[in-house]
């Protein structure tokens, strides 16, 4: 499948093949991991394999592609970003396999595989967690750092969306909401911090390793929270229309959980809607980019299509 980044209405009506970008990228990426990642054979090895099991289980690497792609858009390069694309990819992972152990989500399956807890049990996988936790403040502490952005702003950066008030309060908000009767406006709250806090952080990191003016930096960030809202209501639809082997992790887990989301919320129909209504408002951020911005717009238009 071949998403075409073209819009109506649109200034600079691209054509830009998706899919090859994301291999291209992903095959960089995990290469560029693979590196920065203690050997499977490093003692322990057991944490080391469990961290790189879960690392190399398939992610589509979204995060990253987004953070090279923000860096491309600000003039900058691939290789200046990687770290923090890399440092992203290990927070997110991390989250994923503490999402699935039993006290959370307790889920089988993730990226296609078992996961991390069934292979390697609950201690490990909690380990395996704070270690790539670890590790993504490792590399990012690894960078020199850019002029208008040194590496205290780099790290900040990440500690605010990987901290207490967002990716972990989505999770504390979403935990408490479990069962209950929601408000738009609270899961709104969660999508926020759940999602959209590191994917809205992936692109600023790819922006301030780019230099990106305060401009530049302010586009990415209405680009990225825009793009992380609708991103999760395309996984809450997804949950609902996929089958678990499409969507290489347990489907239905939402209303198994009674996990309100928009779709219960507000209906399929409308969902879609409000989807697409935030990834407009994500292609509006990037006018300011004047046509150099066409690999983030491709993502953005990728994301609201995906089937999984
Ligand atoms: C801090 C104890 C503790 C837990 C953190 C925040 C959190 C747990 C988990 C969040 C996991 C989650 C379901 C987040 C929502 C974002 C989302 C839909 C993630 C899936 O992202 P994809 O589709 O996954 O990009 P891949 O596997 O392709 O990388």
């Amino acid at each position: 499948m071949t998403a075409t980044a073209t819009r109506v209405g649109a200034r600079h009506q691209q054509s830009f093949d998706i899919q090859a970008y994301l291999a291209d990228r992903t095959g960089a990426v995990n290469a560029a991991l693979d590196r920065f990642l203690p050997r499977a054979t490093a003692r322990p090895a057991t944490i080391h394999k469990a961290m790189r099991y879960s690392l190399f289980a398939g992610g589509k690497r979204l995060r990253p592609a987004l953070c090279l792609a923000a860096a491309e858009a600000c003039g900058g390069s691939v290789d200046d970003a990687m770290p923090l694309a890399c440092s992203v990819e290990c927070i997110h992972t991390y989250s994923l396999i503490h999402d699935d152990l039993p006290a959370m989500d307790n889920d089988d399956y993730r990226r296609g595989k078992l996961t991390n807890h069934k292979i390697f049990g609950d201690g490990i996988a909690i380990l395996a967690g704070d270690a790539l936790l670890t590790q993504a403040f490792e590399i990012a502490a690894r960078c020199n750092g850019w002029p208008r952005y040194p590496h205290q702003a780099i790290l900040l950066e990440l500690t605010h969306a990987a901290g207490s008030g967002q990716l972990i309060a989505g999770q504390v908000a979403d935990l408490e909401g479990e069962g209950k009767k929601i408000s738009a406006a609270q899961l709104k709250y969660i999508h926020e911090r759940k999602t959209s806090a590191l994917l809205c952080c992936s692109a600023r990191l790819g922006g301030m390793s780019a230099n990106a003016t305060r401009a530049q930096l302010q586009a990415l960030t209405d680009f990225g929270y825009h793009v992380g809202l609708a991103f999760q209501i395309i996984d809450d639809i997804l949950d609902i229309t996929q089958t678990s082997e499409q969507l290489g992790k347990t489907a239905g887990k939402d209303t198994q959980a009674q996990k309100a989301t928009y779709p219960t919320i507000v209906g399929m129909e409308k969902s879609k809607r409000i989807a697409q209504r935030l990834t407009h408002c994500a292609f509006d951020a990037l006018k300011i980019f004047r046509g150099k911005a066409v690999a983030l717009e491709a993502l953005a238009a990728y994301l609201l299509q995906r089937d999984r």
